[in-house]
């Protein structure tokens, strides 16, 4: 069962841009994602979908575990929570890279751990040797004070609010993660990716921030992404500092427009990056296909 956000028919709709948010914004998050969808001759596939049972949990294989994390944001100026997955037979006395995984725009710290099960996704490449086991951060990254999911999603003040996670990842968030777990604390063992609203966050922050994040997965990104001629403010450290760099929509998605705008401008200058188009929408299916390529290939 696939989750659409914004579902129409043949699935759970998980948010609908409803009727009764007759205000601005929601029109243009609407015809946004309405948006007609043209596709480019680089619009390929780069990989196939995951095998059947990718993200269904194995008996028999060690499992890693999800816990609660609390941190003070100074930015925020509350105590703001992430969910945090210990991998299979984690142990302080070794040393993890981190992942921090964004969710979308009513998302919140558990919405990636329904929607795609990364941590179900996880185990099992672990367990077959394809995935470096990794400790995985999923924060809330709406940086206001009432940062509940619920409501219309839309409104100017919440989607201001994913761009004010900025200086609360790297300031306030990053330093609590990684005084409390036995991380290593450089830029090649740090990974930012995100679906949608997350994956806009990754562009904006993880492009102007090399010096954090060798890493990056934007999947879907929405149109709080940057536009192409500010996303990437240095060509020339992206091409030599990203160790991976995994950009994907699918054909089905109205925000598509997005993606394609960045693939342009990476491509013009000369930025090494996967653009992987398959066949999905604007749904759980997408990130959990995206996520389980990723994941195989981020701090190998
Ligand atoms: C918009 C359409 C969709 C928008 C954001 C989204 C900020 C986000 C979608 C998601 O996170 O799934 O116009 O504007």
């Amino acid at each position: 069962m696939t989750l659409l956000r914004f579902g129409l028919l043949l699935a759970i709709p998980v948010l609908a841009v409803s009727p009764l948010w007759g205000d601005a914004a929601s029109d243009r998050a609407k015809a946004n994602l309405h948006r007609p969808i043209v596709l480019g001759a680089d619009d390929h596939r780069a990989v196939p979908d995951a095998p059947v049972g990718f993200d269904q949990p194995r008996a028999g294989i060690p499992h890693g575990r999800v816990e609660l994390l609390e941190w003070d944001s100074r930015t925020v100026g509350t105590r703001r929570r992430a969910s945090v997955y210990l991998p299979p037979n984690y142990s302080a006395a070794t040393s993890y890279p981190t992942l921090y995984l964004l969710h979308g725009i009513d998302g919140d710290e558990t919405e990636w751990l329904h929607f795609a099960h990364p941590d179900v996704i996880l185990d099992n490449l672990i367990a077959e040797g394809r995935a470096q086991p990794m400790i995985v951060v999923l924060p809330n990254g709406r940086a206001m004070k009432n940062d509940a999911r619920g409501g219309n999603p839309f409104t100017a003040e919440k989607v201001a609010a994913f761009a004010h996670f900025e200086p609360d990842l790297l300031d306030d968030l990053i330093p609590a993660v990684e005084g409390k777990y036995p991380v290593i604390r450089d830029r090649q063992h740090r990974a930012l990716a995100g679906l949608s609203m997350g994956g806009g966050q990754t562009l904006n922050f993880g492009l102007h921030h090399l010096d954090r994040f060798a890493w990056l997965g934007a999947f879907s990104p929405a149109p709080n992404t940057l536009p192409p001629s500010e996303v990437i403010p240095d060509a020339s450290a992206a091409r030599v500092e990203l160790r991976l760099f995994w950009l994907s929509c699918g054909s089905h998605d109205g925000l598509i427009n997005i993606s394609q705008g960045v693939h342009s401008r990476l491509k013009e200058l000369g930025v090494p990056h996967v653009w992987n188009v398959d066949d999905h929408a604007h749904e759980s299916a997408e990130w959990a296909n995206n996520f389980y390529h990723f994941a195989q290939r981020v701090f190998n």
